[in-house]
């Protein structure tokens, strides 16, 4: 495909959430989540797709094959092929991280109706709400509720960082926060989805490879980290006489990057809050979050053991109290084998790679047939400012999905 073609969709949605160091503020329900939903629903509207949203806030546009004409003539095949991501970034993420997959996805249509192609099943395009958890702390939380994983009372209780519950976010956003919950309906009427992303790594790029097929979602969690120690005075306190749980928290990011190197897997600690956060007072209570990921499970827990544990010694010495508890955990994912494969033929032998980064596609990996495309990252840069792709190798990506639903649902 023209790579102009690409670069004119990219551009057009480009700036709806941009923050001044290139980086993108997208939060559900936000301003600018509110302007990206509208950029879809123009596009829907521009190509004469159906469009609307779910009741869990997710948005779809539809391409449903023209009805039958000829008499006897069995109606086409009614469970679509999906395909889309989300607009959502994780605080000044890169621009790629979740729209690459659904500008893609209009693109492949634009591809497939320009050759004269028919869809003789549904063909949808999805964008995802909240997949960083940027906002309510939960990812995924669009095709979690979807399928049932994540409680509808507790969803509606979560809270961003200003003490907004999701539920006021909703309703101030014209959404019903008491639509929340399982969509079986919707699911059993999919045949396939089929997530394009850019890649979070350097895969590809060591193997020469604009485009590949996801074979795995390593195991991953979030945890939060709660120090509790004693606020006083950071000039008259003696040292001996303080339950400082600074020092804890210090021990705690050490200790998540050593207990993970130990064990083989990835552990950071990215985001804390400490109260009162005062320049001269010895703080009262520092919560921190770990993210942990492993090849394995049996991995991801033995870093979990080994950081609890430490942990907790440390604070018996700090003479603090230290609570860590689970936000989101996700076992393996191992994608639909036959789909994979039968990508990674369509494809001339994609390479097939693991991904240590969550998707809402390893959601949906339970529930529907599911499969993703990488685009290569020459940086591997993600989450960040830098994170790019090329447009010829998106323009690739673009080809790539566009055969894959020829394949899947033409
Ligand atoms: O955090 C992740 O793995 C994904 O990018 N949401
Ligand atoms: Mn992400
Ligand atoms: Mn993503």
């Amino acid at each position: 495909m023209d790579t102009g073609e690409f670069r004119r969709l990219w551009d057009d949605l480009a700036a709806i959430g941009r923050a001044d160091d290139g980086g993108y503020l997208r939060f559900s329900w936000s301003e600018a989540d509110l302007a990206c939903r509208d950029w879809f629903r123009a596009q829907a509207e521009d190509r004469g797709l159906r469009w609307e949203t779910d009741r869990n806030g997710n948005r779809y546009a539809w391409w449903d094959p023209e009805p039958t004409t000829v008499p006897g003539e069995a109606p086409p095949d009614d469970r679509a092929v999906l395909t889309g991501s989300h607009f959502d970034s994780v605080p000044h993420g890169g621009a790629y991280d979740g729209p690459l997959g659904i500008v893609s996805a209009f693109l492949a249509v634009d591809r497939l109706r320009a050759e004269g192609a028919e869809p003789r099943r549904p063909i949808g395009i999805v964008a995802f709400t909240e997949e960083e958890g940027g906002r309510f702390g939960v990812p995924c939380l669009g095709s979690r509720l979807t399928t049932g994983a994540l409680d509808p009372a507790a969803a509606r209780g979560l809270t961003d960082p200003d003490g907004i519950t999701l539920a006021d976010a909703m309703r101030a956003a014209g959404a019903d926060p008491d639509a929340l919950g399982p969509d079986p309906e919707r699911l059993d009427r999919l045949d396939a989805f089929v997530e394009l992303h850019i890649e979070q790594g350097r895969g590809l790029d060591g193997e020469g490879a604009a485009v590949g097929v996801a074979g795995a979602v390593w195991p991953h969690g979030r945890w939060r980290v709660t120090v509790t120690g004693e606020a006083d005075h950071a000039g008259t306190t003696r040292l001996a006489d303080r339950r400082d749980p600074m020092l804890t928290f210090a021990f705690a990011v050490l200790a998540a990057r050593k207990e993970a190197r130990l064990a083989g897997g990835l552990a950071t600690i990215g985001r804390v809050e400490a109260e009162p956060n005062a320049t001269n007072a010895i703080a009262a209570r520092v919560t921190a979050w770990l993210d942990a990921r492993a090849p394995d499970d049996t991995v991801l827990e033995a870093i979990l053991r080994e950081f609890e544990s430490k942990v907790q010694d440390r604070a018996a010495r700090d003479g603090t109290q230290v609570s860590i508890t689970p936000e989101s955990e996700t076992t393996l994912v191992e994608f639909d084998p036959a789909l994979r494969d039968r990508i990674a033929t369509l494809l001339g032998g994609a390479p097939v790679l693991p991904t240590g980064a969550g998707h809402d596609a390893g959601v949906l990996a339970a529930h529907v047939p599911t499969a993703m495309l990488f685009v290569r990252n020459p940086t591997g840069v993600s989450h960040a400012p830098g994170e790019a792709a090329s447009d010829e190798d998106c323009a690739a990506g673009v080809e790539a999905l566009a055969a894959v639903l020829r394949d899947l649902a033409c």
